[in-house]
């Protein structure tokens, strides 16, 4: 079949997933072409090849989130010996082309190692013509590309409340990365990750955010964890409005957005003016211009379905990322999934893709990572009576000079009650909580049992070795709380 098309693999997407896929497949003998163009936000704002995790995700939101963290820590340096100006304040604008130009460089990278790599980088918007078939718009009009296979890429934007004013005057996480004013006094919409991670940074660069939460906190994530997240965001003077919806935004005559909302559950009725709206209501598949219809490929939700092998109910069209139904929106994911379809399309491979007990962190002020079940979860599969839970507070070495607050900083193993003990979920609230459990995923994904993990000799004064000196259970009913 080689050369009766004009690529052997056309890649949908220069995400996280697509530009691995591509190169992957590159590298395996193929010939690739991967299709990537951003639609502009409602307010403007667009960027350049590597999806959203480079331009509008994981890494502004990281670069973000340590300017927030320095800010705290040039105050915790005070207390340590340094002199240093209390009135130390943020450059919006500053921050944001900082920002801005590393995202730029990354971008150049991109297409610079795409070209080294031998990837054909179309900046066209594609859309199915038949399953071989494909039209992309491009600057220069309309170009029609044909390929053995298709590779799905897309992965998500996010999405807008359906209520008067959404659209003209919010904004989202596409927009608040290079925002060309401060952003101010900002009201956040929904309570998922993002919601928290934005409002977590803006308060740690002096604006005043509020979280809007419909119902719960992080909504898939363990709720014990949860709420001591939304707690300490609290503990630092992020209000949180609780089960409440927004109604309509609107803009007053001195430029702030007036936004009414109600309780859901009392019905009552509220508003106040901000300066910023953002919307933080989750994200939806970027499945309605491709004209999969065309191509026979079905969707749902938004989203495609794929098999165990990343294949969707057309043949010759796979798709991963954030496109897929069901698994985890993340990056590494993303990334592994598409590097491993490649191997197996054109490297011989056999290996499939493993979504289970994938870690994650919350990058909020005091961050969140976990890896494997929640408690819930372990207890929906295993039944409380088989699951044990070990957990303990704990308080940072570093943390006593400036007498931050320790009140939140707890983790616990989540464990199977008898036998081997064998651990089903890590989790941990406190400092450089991605550094801490990384390691630990690969424990886990090796079989740790609690035996190893109270076994293991910890590193100190760390507080990842707070893990391995667990000996408190919930079900004795003992204090968490550590003596000293
Ligand atoms: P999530 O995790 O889907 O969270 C969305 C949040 O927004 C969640 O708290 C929702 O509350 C809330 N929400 C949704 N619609 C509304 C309306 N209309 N009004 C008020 N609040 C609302 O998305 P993120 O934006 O954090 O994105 C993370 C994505 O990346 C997510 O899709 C992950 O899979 C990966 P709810 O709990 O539904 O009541």
């Amino acid at each position: 079949s080689r050369g009766t098309y004009d690529y052997d693999l056309v890649v949908i997407g220069g995400g996280s997933a697509g530009l691995a896929c591509a190169k992957e497949a590159v590298q395996n003998g193929a010939r690739v072409a991967c299709l990537d163009y951003v639609k502009p936000t409602p307010i403007g704002t667009k960027w350049g090849v590597g999806g959203t995790c480079v331009n509008v995700g994981c890494i502004p939101k990281k670069l973000m989130h340590q300017a927030s963290l320095l800010g705290e820590a040039v105050h915790e340096a005070a207390a340590y010996g340094w002199n240093v100006d209390d009135k130390i304040k943020p450059d919006w604008s500053k921050l944001v082309s900082s920002v801005q130009n590393h995202i730029k460089s990354v971008n150049w990278v991109t297409r610079v190692d795409l070209r080294d790599k031998k990837v054909e980088y179309i900046n066209g918007l594609g859309s199915f013509v038949d399953r071989h078939t494909m039209v992309a718009k491009l600057k220069s009009g309309d170009r029609t590309i044909t390929a053995q296979t298709f590779v799905i890429a897309v992965g998500g934007r996010p999405r807008y409340p359906d209520i008067p004013g959404a659209v003209e005057y919010g904004i989202t996480s596409d927009d608040l990365f290079s925002l060309d004013h401060e952003p101010g006094k900002t009201l956040v919409v929904g309570a998922g990750y993002i919601g928290l991670e934005c409002a977590g940074f803006l308060k740690g660069l002096g604006y005043e955010p509020t979280v809007m939460v419909r119902s719960i906190v992080l909504r898939g994530f363990d709720q014990q964890m949860a709420e001591l997240v939304a707690s300490s965001m609290d503990e630092r003077g992020i209000p949180f409005l609780r089960k409440t919806v927004p109604l309509s935004v609107t803009k007053q005559d001195n430029g702030k957005l007036l936004v009414k909302y109600k309780n859901t559950e009392t019905g009552e009725e509220g508003e106040d003016t901000y300066d910023t709206v953002l919307w933080a209501v989750g994200r939806k598949g970027l499945v309605e211009d491709l004209n999969l219809s065309n191509a026979g490929v079905t969707t749902f939700k938004d989203k495609i379905q794929v098999d165990t092998k990343e294949a969707t109910n057309v043949a010759n069209i796979f798709a991963v990322g954030d496109i897929i139904y069901g698994k985890p929106e993340l990056t590494p994911v993303a990334v592994l999934a598409g590097r491993l379809l490649a191997r197996r399309l054109y490297g011989g491979s056999n290996q499939r893709m493993d979504y289970s007990d994938v870690a994650t962190t919350v990058f909020t002020p005091l961050e969140y990572a976990c890896v494997g079940l929640s408690e819930e979860d372990a207890v929906k599969q295993h039944g409380a009576d088989g699951v044990e839970v070990f957990h303990g507070y704990y308080k940072p070495t570093e943390f006593f000079i400036p007498q931050k607050s320790v009140r939140y900083c707890y983790l616990k193993a989540v464990a199977e009650r008898t036998g081997d003990q064998r651990v089903y979920g890590l989790h941990y609230l406190g400092p450089v909580a991605g550094e801490v459990i990384q390691g630990f995923a690969a424990a886990l994904k090796s079989g740790l049992t609690i035996n190893t993990l109270i076994n293991t000799v910890g590193i100190h004064p760390t507080t990842a070795e707070e893990f391995t000196r667990l000996s408190i259970t919930k079900r004795s009913g003992l204090d968490p709380t550590p003596a000293s």
